[in-house]
């Protein structure tokens, strides 16, 4: 989508800092870590949100889990991490594109705010 962030990062118009990249998906830092460990999985395609997750799209977010699953063990993520994704005003989502917050490398506590 023209105006979106996340697009422009996924078709490399604006620099990341990148964690990992293949056809479908994108892993990049965070700008605003908030832990140690602290990156972003997006889909390359634009998908709103994940209110926009349907069955034509979705093979997409399983293969996020799949990297996530990927990254963890070679970022050595053994004692944990948490997998994020925040959907509209109320869920704390700022950027309309869907995105995988992955957090780790400190103590997470629950419920989150
Ligand atoms: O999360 C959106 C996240 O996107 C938030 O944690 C900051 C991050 N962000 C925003 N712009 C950038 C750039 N340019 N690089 C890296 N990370 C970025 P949400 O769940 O929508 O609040």
């Amino acid at each position: 989508m023209q105006d979106c962030l996340f697009c422009k990062m996924a078709a490399g118009d604006i620099p990341v800092s990148k964690v990992y990249e293949d056809d479908t998906v994108l892993a990049f830092h965070d700008i605003d870590p908030q832990a140690p460990v602290h990156f972003l999985v997006i889909p390359k395609t634009h998908i709103a949100s994940p209110g926009g997750i349907t069955p034509e799209n979705s093979a997409v977010v399983a293969h996020i889990f799949e990297v996530i699953a990927r990254l963890a063990e070679d970022l050595e993520l053994g004692n944990g991490y948490r997998v994020v994704t925040n959907c509209g005003r109320d869920g704390g989502q700022s950027v309309p594109h869907l995105h995988f917050h992955v957090l780790a490398k400190r103590s997470l506590a629950w419920p989150p705010g």
